[in-house]
């Protein structure tokens, strides 16, 4: 597919090849609070995540993809994203803020910074850093995101430590604080 179409307000893309569903049954691990996220599985099992993309595999090639990561929070952490380092640890990626607001938490060994996103906000992800973005919003957080056709991606090294820090809901807004279960 050469030419495809998004609108840019919904962020819905016209074309997509792969089609991703992460309900709250799919980030056991990933939030600080079992119990929190264990009693919203057995309620609804929300959908926290929906990413449509046009993946490519070769070197050389580009990917894309549309997140639309929902609004929430699991205990006091906000809906978010798996996170993941490229397989290839080298492989950079590009993402742009379409609509909503939230945040991007980059990670490189126990070295970890963030970038707050909302439309039209570009964010650079140099090679070497895991990523995982968070909805810090009451509305969706959409954004597009272009990577390298070989990056591949590496859940283990995420759900296994986790990222050294949390995104929590406080009344002003948000905090970024240690994760008291990072190993
Ligand atoms: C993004 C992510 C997407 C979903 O397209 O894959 O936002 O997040 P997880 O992959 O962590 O579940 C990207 O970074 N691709 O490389
Ligand atoms: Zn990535």
């Amino acid at each position: 597919m050469i030419s495809n179409w998004i609108d840019l307000d919904s962020g819905i893309l016209n074309e997509y090849t792969s089609k991703v569903i992460r309900r709250a049954s799919d980030m056991q691990g990933f939030y600080t609070d079992s119990k929190a996220l264990n009693e919203l599985i057995e309620k609804e099992d929300p959908v926290i995540y929906e990413v449509y993309a046009v993946p490519q595999e070769r070197e050389g090639e580009l990917s894309y993809g549309v997140t639309f990561l929902h609004s929430g929070v699991v205990g006091d952490e906000f809906y978010m994203t798996k996170g993941h380092y490229h397989e290839k640890r080298d492989r950079a990626e590009i993402y742009l803020g379409i609509r909503g607001k939230g945040l991007l938490l980059m990670q490189n060994g126990d070295e970890v910074k963030w970038e707050e996103m909302k439309r039209g906000t570009i964010v650079y992800v140099p090679p070497y850093w895991a990523h995982r973005s968070i909805n810090t919003g009451d509305e969706d957080f959409v954004f597009l995101a272009i990577y390298p056709g070989d990056a591949g991606h590496d859940y283990g090294s995420i759900a296994e430590r986790g990222f050294a820090k949390i995104v929590v809901k406080v009344e002003s807004g948000y905090e970024v604080i240690p994760n008291p279960e990072y190993r």
